[in-house]
């Protein structure tokens, strides 16, 4: 029984820090726990479904401990029936073996589910497709399809699967916008996909989830959802208004600084190819060419 006790509160601390540390410090939206699209959605019934779970074994655990405090507390004329000996009893064992495998196996079911469908388009919409490359202390966006480039923000049409593709041009990132959906690592030489989906016209604070020196905390993006018409006008502004990302400013942009949201019209064909192979990711081309 103590044993079930302590490893449970344990659970229970853990799993309150764990939120703690993922909601914002600085807002007052509690950004987890309003998703804007099914990537996100599926994460959110995800949390949902583990906080019911665990609170099964918290909330009784918790009672229970209250309840052998008072009952069994060393007073003057305790009633409470002192049992030391005694050993195997089938129904505490099925009890504190049988819950705890139950609700391991519906989370092990659940979470093979839903690992196995976000790694596939979230809707039969056509999808887009943009690469992603975490910098010191910036994220650059690059679009394959219309050949614009972005740093610190990217936008995106509403209703449509968007695959990023991500890598790192600097230490190791992880890429993550809380209302779309889970995070995502960045790593030299590596290719990571992640889709993610924005149902609802917005803009969704995202940042680097992973500490990366002393301009990390600056490291904070925004994607900005909009309707595919006004998303298609917005690549036609960049493309006509903004200046070339050469290889002289991506150069610059490289080299660790905090910078404001930037927007390019075009940028060298094989910049993201070559910031993967330069970082190693030649010697993995055999390997990683099916992601
Ligand atoms: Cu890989």
């Amino acid at each position: 029984m103590k044993k079930t006790g302590i490893s449970s509160r344990l659970k229970h601390v853990f799993f309150s820090s764990v939120l703690l540390f993922l909601l914002p410090g600085c807002s007052d939206r509690f950004v987890l726990f309003d998703p804007a699209g099914p990537v996100a959605h599926t994460e959110y019934r995800f949390i949902v479904l583990s906080a019911i779970l665990v609170s099964l074994v918290v909330i009784p655990v918790l009672g229970l401990l209250i309840y052998i405090v008072i009952r069994y507390r060393d007073r003057p004329g305790n009633q409470a029936p002192y049992q030391p000996n005694w050993t195997d009893s089938k129904i505490l064992e099925v009890i504190w073996w049988g819950i705890p495998i139950l609700i391991v196996a519906i989370l092990g079911v659940f979470t093979v589910r839903d690992t196995y469908a976000l790694t596939r388009p979230p809707t039969n919409q056509k999808p887009i497709t943009i690469q992603v490359v975490s910098l010191d202390w910036k994220w650059m966006f690059l679009y394959p399809d219309s050949k614009i480039a972005t740093v610190n923000y990217c936008e995106i049409p509403t209703g449509v699967p968007v695959q990023f593709v991500l890598t790192a041009d600097a230490p190791m990132n992880s890429f993550w916008v809380p209302q779309l959906g889970g995070q995502m690592y960045t790593m030299p030489g590596m290719e990571m996909y992640l889709w993610l989906q924005a149902d609802r016209p917005g803009v969704y604070d995202g940042k680097g989830a992973n500490f990366t020196g002393k301009g990390f905390a600056h490291m904070n993006f925004q994607v900005v959802a909009k309707p595919k018409s006004e998303f298609e006008s917005w690549v036609k502004k960049v493309k006509a208004s903004a200046p070339a990302l050469t290889n002289e400013k991506y150069n610059q942009l490289v080299k660790p600084s905090i910078v404001n949201r930037q927007s390019y019209s075009s940028y060298p064909t094989s910049l993201y190819q070559n910031i993967v192979d330069k970082n190693g990711g030649k010697y993995w081309h055999t390997n990683h060419e099916h992601h």
